[in-house]
């Protein structure tokens, strides 16, 4: 039996048209419908909600070309960017919902409770919306309130060791293609908070990179050593505290003179204050998620095939 809908009736539900849907296709391998005997293009739900997805993509500004092979979870989040037009984002509800189940069971202490409002969130929002709806804006709460003092450095751990864990499973429970990208990720020494580079790390394996990653606060010989042993196309290092460590200019300045060439991409609450030695060095800041997508798959498509 066949499954699916025609391409008149996934146009109706996309919006785009007949010619438009076959082209995303054939010249950018967008979707692959299936075919019934008599050789029709039939469409899932799955493949209706991609062209859906890399609609809006578009409609916000990004390139069909750039981002017609992304994994559902990186067009989510790109589909939620505005679109010049100003239409309404999606905000799906849900995510409302889960954070503030996933902030009670935090003040609770009640890590288990914790877990498993994430897991669920993984099967409703998928991996991308969950990280960017429910994880970082938690993170940023829970730091919030230890700030403020309404919460306790068990609870900061709590969340900590359960989201570690999360993004951990994600990075590492993904299978890259054999011709994948590679994206070392890390944090420069002195860098102990690795939760951005773990978000890096996971939104890069959604963009379809393989990555390396490394853990936080490693000597520029270590990462520089792991590049190119790993034959990698990009470095990404995340930043978030201390922003006065004067000693970090230095290092970064010594991964640069390390890997002359190669794309690094920086990011973290931190990166303000190093600016001016963000752009010596040539390293290009992402502020966010939507952007780290954009900048990985600028990366991706100005990759030179290697010559072997
Ligand atoms: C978790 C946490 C810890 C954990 C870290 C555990 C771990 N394994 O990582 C522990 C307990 C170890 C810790 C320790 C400390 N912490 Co702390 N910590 C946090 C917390 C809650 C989350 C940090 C985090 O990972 N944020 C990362 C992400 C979610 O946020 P972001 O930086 O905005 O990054 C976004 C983007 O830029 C992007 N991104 C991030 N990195 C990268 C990289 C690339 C390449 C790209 C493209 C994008 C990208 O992703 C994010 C999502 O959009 C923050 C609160 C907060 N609001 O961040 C405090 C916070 C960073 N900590 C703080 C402090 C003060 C400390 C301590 C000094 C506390 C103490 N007295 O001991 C120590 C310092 C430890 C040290 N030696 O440096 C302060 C820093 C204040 C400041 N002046 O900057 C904060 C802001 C809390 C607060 N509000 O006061 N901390």
């Amino acid at each position: 039996m066949n499954h699916g809908v025609s391409i008149a009736i996934a146009a109706r539900r996309t919006g785009l048209s007949q010619h438009v849907i076959r082209a995303w296709e054939k010249r950018y391998g967008a979707i692959r419908p299936s075919r019934t005997d008599t050789k029709r293009r039939l469409y899932s739900d799955e493949e209706i909600e991609r062209l859906q997805l890399l609609r809006r993509a578009t409609q916000a500004g990004h390139s069909i070309g750039n981002i017609a092979t992304l994994a559902v979870d990186a067009l989510r989040i790109l589909a939620e960017e505005k679109t010049p037009d100003g239409a309404p984002m999606r905000l799906p509800d849900t995510a409302e919902t889960i954070l503030s189940a996933a902030l009670d069971a935090v003040r609770s202490l009640d890590c288990t409770a914790l877990e498993s409002v994430l897991q669920s969130g993984v099967v409703t929002l998928g991996r991308g919306l969950l990280t960017l709806r429910v994880i970082v804006p938690l993170i940023q709460q829970i730091g919030d309130g230890w700030e403020r003092g309404t919460l306790r450095i068990a609870h900061e751990h709590c969340v900590s060791a359960v989201i570690r864990t999360m993004l951990g499973s994600f990075v590492h429970g993904y299978s890259p293609t054999a011709n994948a990208p590679v994206l070392v990720v890390t944090t420069p020494p002195g860098q102990v908070h690795e939760l951005g580079a773990l978000i890096v790390a996971s939104t890069a394996t959604d963009c379809g990179w393989k990555v390396v990653y490394l853990g936080p606060s490693l000597p520029p010989e270590e990462i520089a050593a792991v590049y190119e042993r790993s034959n990698a196309n990009a470095l990404a290092l995340s930043i978030i505290y201390p922003a006065d460590d004067p000693t970090l200019p230095a290092q970064l300045r010594a991964i640069r003179q390390l890997l002359p060439t190669a794309p690094i991409i920086a990011g973290g609450r931190a990166t303000v204050s190093y600016q001016a030695v963000l752009s010596e060095v040539r390293f290009t800041v992402c502020e966010d998620i939507a952007s780290t997508i954009r900048v990985l798959e600028a990366v991706r498509m100005a990759r030179i095939p290697s010559a072997s």
